[in-house]
């Protein structure tokens, strides 16, 4: 079965999380990260170099990390993927540029070892996030829902 290590609290597995679970797919999910560690142990490690979650595991012992580039792979090879990740082009764009949103305008903000984060005070990274996610809610209002909002 698809594995995928790493804690449920965390924002980054929450979403493929969701997408296993918009895709109908079975899934076991293995605490890693935070409190559960485990993921500067050397199995993890020579799964995921970088400590982090999540990482997704196929039986066959293919392993990938980078979250985005998980929801891509698993839209890539799962039933129902191209509804949620077209193949037109600027369709697919639109997902993209959302996704790579996610992850610099408001994770990297949210996480405050991120070596690319500028705003080092909470007060300054909670702002940061507010900027970011006012322009979701803008983009939302005006046309259709982003993928996944
Ligand atoms: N760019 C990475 C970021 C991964 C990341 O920063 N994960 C955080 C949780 S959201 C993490 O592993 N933090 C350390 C921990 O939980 O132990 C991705 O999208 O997968």
């Amino acid at each position: 079965m698809l594995k995928i290590w790493g804690r449920s609290s965390s924002s980054n597995v929450m979403k493929v999380l969701w997408l296993c679970e918009e895709l109908g797919l079975p899934f076991e999910r293995i605490d890693a990260g935070g409190a559960f560690g485990r993921t500067k142990e050397p199995d993890y490690l020579a799964k995921n170099p970088n400590a982090l979650v999540p990482t997704l595991e196929e039986e066959d012992g293919f392993v990938l990390w980078e979250s985005n580039s998980i929801l891509r792979y698993l839209c890539n090879t799962r039933p129902g993927g191209a509804a949620l990740y077209p193949q037109a082009p600027r369709e697919r764009a639109d997902v993209e540029r959302w996704m790579d949103w996610q992850l610099s305008a408001v994770n990297a903000p949210m996480t405050p070892a991120s070596p690319i984060c500028a705003p080092t005070t909470p007060t300054a990274r909670m702002s940061c996030c507010a900027g970011a996610i006012s322009a979701l809610g803008r983009r939302s209002a005006s046309s259709a829902p982003a993928c996944g909002t």
